[in-house]
């Protein structure tokens, strides 16, 4: 059997339709069954398996993928041991602290102390520990904007693009703690079979983003 290499991709969500249109624009053809967790591509040595965006950086990691495309402030919050290529140029956002719009804000003295709402803890520690504040952090999975205003946290570590969700719960960003893109990762010992089509895939990946500035 020939081999493939295994690229991971969101299942669903923000960065899905763009993942598979950077292959595409790289001239690979994928059979996407509709609802279909693996797919093969018609005209080079790639197998797609789609994945939770969260739990790529682990399946690399491990070889169950050799490459994925993600997001990178989860390659950074899930602290696994991948190497990022190539910066993609789409899903741009940060990580961002925000507080109550009307609290005055003098600097990152304001968050000693405080409770902080998050999905983002390894990031926030970091962001905390590198500048000696002790706050508390409190974990949840999803509608992080929301926790100040039902009395969960005085402020928020949590993903910002337009902006609008902030403005929406009355909050306001005053500090970004990491600066976010789709990128291009892959295992750390891939075989030397793989590493040639990774080579190509690259290849043709530069070429479309240079084209695309
Ligand atoms: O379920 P799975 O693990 O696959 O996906 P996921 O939970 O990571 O969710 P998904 O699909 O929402 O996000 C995938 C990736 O898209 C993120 O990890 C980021 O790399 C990237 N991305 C880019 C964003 C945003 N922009 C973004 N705005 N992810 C989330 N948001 C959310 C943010 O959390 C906040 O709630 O959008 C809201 C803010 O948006 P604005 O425009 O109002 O500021």
């Amino acid at each position: 059997m020939s081999t493939r290499l295994k690229i991971a991709i969101q299942k669903s969500g923000r960065l899905q339709e763009d993942s598979l249109r950077i292959l595409k624009e790289c001239g690979i053809y994928i059979d996407n069954g509709k609802d279909q967790l693996k797919a093969r591509a018609q005209n080079f040595p790639l197998e797609v398996l789609y994945l939770r965006n969260s739990d790529i950086p682990e399946y690399v990691q491990d070889g169950i993928a050799d490459i994925a495309i993600v997001g990178e402030n989860v390659v950074v919050e899930k602290q696994k041991k991948v190497q990022i290529l190539q910066k993609l140029g789409f899903s741009k956002c940060r990580l961002a602290m925000a507080i109550p719009k009307d609290d005055e804000y003098n600097g990152l003295e304001y968050f000693q102390g405080k409770k902080l709402a998050t999905s983002y803890p390894n990031s926030l520690k970091a962001f905390l520990d590198e500048n000696n504040l002790n706050s508390e952090i409190h974990v949840i999975s999803g509608s992080v904007e929301i926790a100040p205003n039902i009395g969960l946290s005085d402020g928020i570590c949590d993903l910002v693009s337009s902006g609008s969700t902030l403005f929406k719960n009355g909050l306001k960003e005053v500090v970004e703690i990491l600066s976010s893109q789709a990128c291009l990762v892959c295992n750390e010992n891939i075989s030397e079979e793989k590493q040639a089509i990774l080579n190509d895939l690259l290849f043709r990946m530069r070429a479309v983003l240079a084209a695309k500035n």
